[in-house]
């Protein structure tokens, strides 16, 4: 079925995949041998990888803030749907000698300002040692992981562990572009959240963490103005205060 905004897309990414051609006087060679890297993170797994780290932030400059919502940020590889239902305010950790407990204390609204009730957060992070359930040590994915639901003030609070910074996959072909072009393969230390509500878009964002490693070079370019997050203390717990403005989801006629 032919697709005009695809026709489009495609061939905008062509042209200006051409003019970066050009500009380097890339050989056929180079392209060759391009083709045979992308083959191998495809054999690597690291497809989702690859492009939520080079890509996903040029997607998200364009998407975000096109009306009132507050600023979002990349996905990543590491999000699962399929997660406890958290009824006791608490992410399930496991006991760890670095860890440091983290309260998070959110409020969701609308364009308006006004509390959105029963919205589903999904919130996710990685162990203080940086490892994500599901994906890495065989962790299962109960941990550091969970979907809450906002009350009648659009309100939530979640205890959890502080996450930590982050290498993604380095020994993979990912890690060897990153390496490869000088750069390094860290990420700074980042609590996931997806908010989801019928008649809005859902909402896709991380917080960090002010005066963290790496929060001025982060790997995947995933850091963004307005989210990054100085921690206030409360009974030994440090405390991320994050609020969600959504957008409605508006759909064209059919
Ligand atoms: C992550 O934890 C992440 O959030 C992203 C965007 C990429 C790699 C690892
Ligand atoms: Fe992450």
């Amino acid at each position: 079925m032919y697709n005009n905004r695809l026709e489009k897309i495609v061939d905008d990414l062509a042209n200006a995949i051409a003019s970066a051609l050009a500009e380097n006087n890339v050989t056929r060679e180079e392209y060759r041998e391009g083709v045979m890297y992308l083959m191998k993170v495809a054999e690597a797994k690291e497809t989702v990888l690859l492009y939520d780290v080079f890509v996903e932030n040029l997607v998200i400059k364009n998407q975000d803030r096109r009306y009132a919502n507050s600023p979002q940020a990349i996905q990543g590889p590491y999000f699962v749907e399929e997660v406890p239902v958290i009824t006791d305010g608490k992410l399930k950790t496991l006991p760890q000698d670095n860890e440091v407990p983290l309260l998070i204390r959110s409020q969701v609204t609308d364009e308006t300002g006004a509390p959105v009730e029963g919205a589903t957060v999904f919130v996710w992070h990685s162990t203080p040692t940086g490892k994500y359930s599901k994906f890495h040590d065989e962790m299962p994915t109960e941990y550091y992981r969970g979907q809450v639901k906002t009350d009648a003030n659009g309100r939530f609070e979640l205890e959890t562990t502080m996450p930590s910074p982050y290498s993604i996959p380095n020994k993979g072909p990912t890690g060897a572009l990153l390496l490869a072009m000088g750069r390094h393969t860290m990420r700074p230390a980042h609590v996931h959240f997806k908010v989801r509500k019928d008649g809005f878009r859902d909402h896709t964002t991380q917080a960090y963490f002010q005066g963290g490693e790496w929060t001025d070079s982060d790997c995947a370019g995933g850091i963004v103005d307005g989210l990054i997050f100085a921690t206030g203390e409360e009974a030994g717990k440090k405390v991320l205060e994050i609020d969600f403005k959504l957008d409605k989801r508006f759909t064209l006629a059919a």
